[in-house]
């Protein structure tokens, strides 16, 4: 069974990052979620990327402000990462830039501000490459999208 693994700065992000793991886990999809900031508990990131590389097929990392847990994440596992970043302050600007910006050679794919929904939707894709049912539940989200807007 796919899983993915859903981690993020603060307990504040929590509200966003609940619209990614409701929609993936809507959909049969595995979840695991931790509360782990780069800065503030580099150690326990490092233990839970361990786990993330033996068990999980994708990433969803959110994180406000300067924002660097997608990015040291994407540096700790092969797995690939989605970075969502959060409005925590200067409108998400901040945390952004800091996400979206990442030198060659470790990429965070990075979503809208607040855009947690649309990263589990790009989970679902990846997925969906080698998992014949999350493809076709991702194509029926694909549908709904476009037809109510
Ligand atoms: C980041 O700083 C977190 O991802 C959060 O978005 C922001 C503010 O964190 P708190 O001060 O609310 O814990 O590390």
């Amino acid at each position: 069974m796919a899983k993915v693994t859903l981690i993020m700065g603060s307990k504040s992000d929590l509200e966003i990052m609940k619209e990614a793991e409701s929609l993936l886990n809507e959909n049969g999809i595995e979840t695991e979620m931790h509360v782990a900031s780069a800065h503030r508990n580099p150690k326990k990131v490092h233990a839970i990327a361990e786990q993330i590389e033996k068990s999980s097929d994708v990433v969803i990392a959110g994180a406000g402000m300067a924002a660097h847990l997608p990015g040291v994440m994407a540096s700790l596992v092969t797995k690939p990462v989605i970075g969502v970043p959060i409005n925590a302050s200067l409108d998400g600007m901040d945390a952004l830039l800091a996400i979206v910006q990442m030198p060659p050679g470790i990429p965070v794919a990075t979503v809208a501000i607040n855009g947690a929904k649309n990263a589990a939707i790009l989970a679902m894709q990846i997925i969906g490459l080698s998992d014949p049912d999350i493809h076709k539940k991702h194509l029926s989200i694909r549908k709904a999208f476009q037809t109510t807007s």
